[in-house]
């Protein structure tokens, strides 16, 4: 007889802690015009980044998911039994699952995401594969305040994780503000394992952030699809382009939007008037050298253990002990 699963309970965040629209409207007044990338993530946003992850262009899914695959045991060793796994910016929790597999009778998983559906559906299926782990989503944007779940067991420690490099998607100040809130998740003998982007050759970099086949340019404009959806824009999708460039200082790859012609366009009540070749920078993409991110990591209250790499040294996962 098949075994009946229960669908995991979601934890919301309280929604007055944020103003979505306020965020767009504050982004497109300013001069050079920003949006910020956690609007990417709609249903059809984390199709695309799934798609993204498989493209021979973007190297740092397969780099992360070798390493991880590498270091399992020592990983293993390191975070102990009776652990809490906290993931930031889950999504489809696919590297997660090698810790699932493995991790020493774990006492919760606690997805956090922003994409509240998909975040839904990868609970199911991670409740129904591992039915002896207590999974607990809570869809939430991270960089607010929100509550964590309590697990049904006590944990021994909390282990935060972030992989993918989505640190890198945060200014150095913001992403260290949001380290510090992981130090205080963290809390007592609590520890970060956290994968991070390496510096490395422009080339590489541009290619993977201007894939072939163009996967990566409607991820960028599906942005403006959503506005024009959600936020009662008029976008004319057609009218601007994906440009990704990497700006050797301050090492980070910018994302941006640029419109192919002098237009005028409205979003949320308000007109905004765009130059021919005037851009949105919708994303920025911090490539880290390792002493760089371990003085981050520092102040942010975090000692790094150990720092695994593959043997190009293109991306790293780190465990970082709470001071
Ligand atoms: N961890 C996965 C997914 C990385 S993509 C991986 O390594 O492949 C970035 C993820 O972070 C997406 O699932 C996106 O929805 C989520 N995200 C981005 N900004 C967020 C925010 N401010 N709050 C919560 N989740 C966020
Ligand atoms: C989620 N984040 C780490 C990705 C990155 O590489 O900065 C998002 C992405 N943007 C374009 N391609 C992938």
């Amino acid at each position: 007889m098949a075994q009946e699963t229960t669908a995991p309970e979601l934890t919301e965040q309280d929604s007055s802690v944020t103003d979505d629209r306020a965020e767009i409207l504050k982004g497109l007044r300013r001069a050079p015009k920003v949006l910020p990338p956690k609007f990417f993530y709609n249903d059809r946003g984390s199709e695309l980044f799934e798609r993204i992850t498989e493209l021979p262009e973007y190297y740092l899914t397969r780099t992360e998911l070798s390493i991880m695959r590498r270091h399992i045991d020592e990983i293993v060793t390191l975070v102990g039994p009776h652990a809490s796994l906290i993931e930031f910016g889950s999504g489809s929790s696919l590297k997660t699952r090698i810790l699932l597999e493995h991790l020493d009778r774990l006492a919760a998983y606690v997805p956090v995401d922003i994409s509240r559906d998909h975040l839904v559906a990868a609970a199911e299926t991670l409740a129904a594969e591992f039915p002896h782990i207590e999974v607990l989503p809570v869809a939430a944007d991270f960089t607010q305040p929100f509550d964590l779940p309590q697990p049904k067991t006590m944990p021994l420690r909390n282990i935060v994780y972030f992989p993918g490099s989505t640190i890198g998607n945060f200014s150095p100040d913001a992403a260290l503000a949001l380290l510090e809130v992981m130090h205080q998740e963290a809390g007592d003998g609590g520890a970060l394992l956290i994968g991070v982007d390496l510096n490395k050759d422009k080339a590489v970099l541009e290619r993977a952030y201007n894939d072939r086949a163009g996967v990566t340019a409607e991820f960028n404009l599906n942005m403006l699809e959503r506005l024009n959806r959600e936020f009662g824009a008029n976008f004319d999708l057609g009218a601007f382009e994906h440009r990704a460039i990497y700006k050797e200082s301050p090492g980070r790859i910018e994302m941006h939007l640029v419109s192919m012609r002098e237009q005028i366009v409205a979003v949320a009540g308000e007109t905004f008037y765009f130059e021919k070749g005037e851009s949105i920078c919708t994303e920025c993409s911090h490539k880290y050298t390792l002493d760089e991110f371990e003085a981050m990591a520092g102040r942010a209250g975090f000692s790094v253990h150990t720092v695994w790499t593959d043997p190009q040294k293109f991306f790293s996962v780190q465990y970082s002990l709470r001071r």
